[in-house]
């Protein structure tokens, strides 16, 4: 087992619009991760696995109504039910490669009219990622790119708002992608990026807690 000295793995994130880009990358930041030897896991927010995922889901496919708040309060818990095996990973040495997080759950709500700070507060104590990368593309580039669903949230007006919102969450932990360049050379700008972030988590970074 993990004596405690020994190498955590890193949680990091990917965030941004419906249709940037996100899933790709982070299967494709896995392969390359597990390709060069280190331990790595693709995980994504919601988890339409578990019970409560399988309410939200629900909810995004239009097949239930949902007051605002309650939606909100569903995808926090979904994090919630993920934290204790999220940190047992990280501490046996595990990265995270997290297709959305928090910040998805609050700049999503927010756009909604929800109060920012009523949003945050459930995520209050959920592990803090040492990266999030913000694959950031303009939401009319992001329409253009087709294969917007009919799910909820999947609408232009709306994905301009969350952008807002997206951009009042931002912090030192965040680096911003520009995601409208070929696919290659965007996984070749995260590879870099996220190699020297798992060697600074290996040399005794302690995991944090949000919103740090
Ligand atoms: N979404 C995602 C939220 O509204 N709150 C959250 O906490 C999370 C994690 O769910 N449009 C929204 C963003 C997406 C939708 O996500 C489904 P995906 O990555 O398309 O499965
Ligand atoms: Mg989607």
């Amino acid at each position: 087992g993990n004596k405690g000295n020994d190498p955590r793995g890193a949680l990091i994130v990917l965030e941004g619009l419906d249709r940037s880009g996100k899933s790709s990358q982070s299967a494709r930041l896995v392969s390359y991760l597990e390709g060069i030897g280190h331990s790595a896991e693709l995980w994504r927010f919601p988890d339409r696995t578990t019970s409560v995922g399988q309410m939200i889901s629900a909810y995004l496919s239009n097949e239930s109504q949902l007051d605002d708040h309650t939606i909100h309060l569903l995808f926090s818990a979904n994090r919630w039910e993920k934290r204790s095996l999220m940190e047992t990973k990280l501490k046996s040495g595990t990265t995270l490669i997290v297709d959305r997080y928090s910040y998805s759950g609050v700049a999503f709500s927010a756009a909604k009219g929800l109060d920012l700070h009523w949003c945050k507060a459930p995520e209050f104590g959920l592990p803090a990622p040492d990266l999030v990368l913000y694959l950031d593309i303009p939401p009319e580039k992001a329409a253009e790119r087709g294969g917007y669903g009919d799910e909820r949230y999947e609408q232009l007006e709306f994905q301009k708002k969350v952008a807002e919102c997206y951009h009042a969450l931002r912090d030192s932990s965040w680096k911003i992608i520009d995601a409208c360049r070929p696919m290659e050379e965007i996984e070749k700008q995260l590879q870099g990026i996220v190699l020297d972030n798992i060697v600074a988590c290996k040399v005794g970074k302690p995991i944090s807690q949000l919103w740090s």
